[in-house]
């Protein structure tokens, strides 16, 4: 019987590698989601005198765009997207309240909420998840999300999008419900709108007078990017 001996990788000493090379061995690890890895790395080039917004961009965002892109080709699937936001989180603990301290804006902010009636999560946390991975601030409601609750936080935190998901026929009207609320309270003009959900699509979007849907959490980060970017090039 052959036996495929699977030679132990000789192991990678992540602080003998370096800078580039250790962004690049960082890259693959989130790609592997390695959570301890990537503390690893990050606290190396916090170490080497990078400011944690460099260290953000360079080895974290930048190795999440290559997980966001091959998720959206179908090479990366969610049980693997999971993880590497996972590992992703484990970076963002030790830069946090770095970031805090010298006031490193995020690309935007984005509220988001599975809404009233509705107990699906999966999608929701994906999608906030990559969120933050690409640089945003997520406040997250979780799920069962009543219209007060979303009027309450986007009262408290301003954010630049309100998200919402839901996964059932039977709940996704009440998006309207949320968005009619908005115009009535004369806040719809502040906010993109941003929906999701599988059982959710583009006339649907237009029906209830959402600005964007996204059908998966890698679109809603480049669609994300986009019109973030562009609201804040009007705004000043
Ligand atoms: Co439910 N369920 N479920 N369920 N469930 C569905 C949705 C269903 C299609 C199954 C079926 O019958 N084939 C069906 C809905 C039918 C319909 O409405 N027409 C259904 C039903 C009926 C129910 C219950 C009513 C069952 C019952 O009790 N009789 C009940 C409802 C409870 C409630 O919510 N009040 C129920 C309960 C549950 C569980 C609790 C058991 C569990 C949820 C666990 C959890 O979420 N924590 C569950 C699950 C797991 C499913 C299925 C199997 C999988 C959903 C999922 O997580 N998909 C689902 C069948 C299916 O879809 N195959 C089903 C993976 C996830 C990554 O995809 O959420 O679509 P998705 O997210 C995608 C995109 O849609 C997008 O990005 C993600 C991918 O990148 N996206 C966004 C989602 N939100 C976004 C937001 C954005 C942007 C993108 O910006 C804001």
């Amino acid at each position: 019987m052959t036996q495929e001996v699977n030679e132990t990788e000789e192991d990678i000493i992540l602080a003998e590698l370096a800078d580039d090379e250790l962004v690049e061995q960082m890259h693959d690890d989130l790609y592997d989601g390695l959570a301890d890895e990537i503390a690893e790395g990050t606290q190396i080039l916090l170490d080497r005198d990078w400011g944690p917004d460099k260290v953000l961009e360079k080895a974290l965002v930048s190795g999440m765009n290559i997980v966001g892109v091959d998720f959206r080709d179908g090479i990366l699937f969610i049980p693997e997207v999971l993880q590497t936001a996972n590992a992703m989180k484990a970076g963002m603990a030790i830069l946090s309240p770095l970031l805090a301290e010298i006031g490193a804006e995020p690309v935007g902010k984005m509220v988001i909420g599975t809404v009233k009636g509705d107990i699906h999560d999966i999608g929701k946390n994906l999608a906030g998840m990559m969120m933050e991975g690409a640089g945003f601030e997520v406040i997250d409601l979780g799920v069962n999300t009543l219209v007060e609750d979303y009027i309450t936080a986007l009262n408290e935190h301003k954010p630049d999008i309100l998200g919402m998901s839901a996964l059932l026929t039977t709940t996704m009207p009440y998006m309207k419900v949320v968005i009619d609320e908005l115009k009535s309270q004369g806040m719809r003009d502040d906010l993109i709108v941003m929906v999701g959900g599988a059982p959710l699509n583009e006339e649907f979007r237009k029906a209830i007078g959402a600005d964007t849907y996204c059908r998966d959490a890698a679109t809603a980060v480049e669609v994300a990017k986009k019109m973030v970017g562009e609201r804040r090039a009007i705004a000043t």
